[in-house]
């Protein structure tokens, strides 16, 4: 899988994060990594989100910058030249998941430029960087879970106030609309993240509609079909130094525990 890595600056980390970290990035600039195949979506990022009960590293990238993400995406990073040296993973720190959550991060290319990190429960550790970027108005999973935190965030243990930023229509759909994943969703009757067989069906759904039939309605692109746009939203990232390719060797810890 060829995934495009967005490097989402901290701009406050929370009470808890601050401690672990305290002053060992250095002078480095320390970003949260989400792996995304939806580059063109990053207008309408409105939170980001990490797992509580997956372990994150701050793994240093040069003197320069820093990343936060699992240690087997790091490790995949310096295989492919993305931290230097290459093929040597220095961490600074550990950071666990549920520490990560009420920090404030600059979305790159978002309308909200500072988002909130939240936490989702289907997060998995083993695909991508263990962190994700939400967009609700494109992606079922990040919508329903939106919704999930908005009418729990005692049971989250969150503030409100992390998880006010509303849905940003992005790209519009023949088919849906301009809040392509809120509409699927209703009609999928999803109720709750944990509908995970009917969210894959809608994140199905929504990818074929999204990437055939899409069509900008904001940024740079903005009237352009989703299938042009995706690649010249996602150079133009890379171009401004705010992600990179990354790649997920596929069967990769298969084949190594096989
Ligand atoms: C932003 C985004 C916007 C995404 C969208 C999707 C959509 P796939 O197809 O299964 O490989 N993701 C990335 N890493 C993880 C993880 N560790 N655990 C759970 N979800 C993860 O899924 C790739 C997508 O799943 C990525 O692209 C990311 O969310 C999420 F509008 O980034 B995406 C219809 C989907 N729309």
């Amino acid at each position: 899988q060829e995934y495009t890595g967005v490097k989402m600056e901290v701009v406050q980390w929370s009470p808890e994060a601050e401690a672990l970290i305290s002053n060992k990035a250095g002078n480095r600039k320390v970003y949260l990594v989400a792996a995304t195949l939806r580059p063109e979506t990053m207008y309408g990022q409105t939170n980001c989100f990490v797992g509580t009960g997956i372990k994150y590293g701050v793994f240093a990238v040069n003197d320069k910058e820093a990343y936060v993400c699992t240690v087997r995406a790091a490790r995949n990073m310096a295989f492919q030249g993305v931290i230097t040296p290459r093929g040597n993973v220095e961490q600074l720190a550990e950071l666990p998941g549920s520490t990560i959550v009420g920090s404030k991060i600059r979305a790159p290319f978002a309308i909200n430029p500072e988002v909130y990190v939240l936490p989702m429960d289907n997060v998995l550790a083993t695909k991508g960087t263990g962190v994700v970027t939400s967009v609700p108005s494109d992606s079922p999973d990040d919508y329903q879970t939106l919704m999930d935190l908005r009418k729990k965030p005692e049971f989250y243990k969150i503030d409100p106030s992390w998880a006010a930023i509303d849905p940003v229509p992005v790209i519009s759909t023949p088919a849906y609309g301009d809040m392509t994943a809120p509409a699927i969703v209703k009609q999928l009757k999803i109720q709750s993240q944990k509908d995970t067989k009917q969210l894959a069906e809608a994140k199905e759904i929504a990818y074929k509609e999204g990437f055939y039939n899409g069509k900008m309605i904001v940024g740079e692109y903005k009237g352009e079909p989703v299938q042009e746009a995706k690649v010249k939203v996602r150079d133009s990232m890379i171009k401004a130094g705010l992600a990179f390719a990354y790649a997920e060797p596929e069967g990769f810890v298969l084949s190594r525990s096989a």
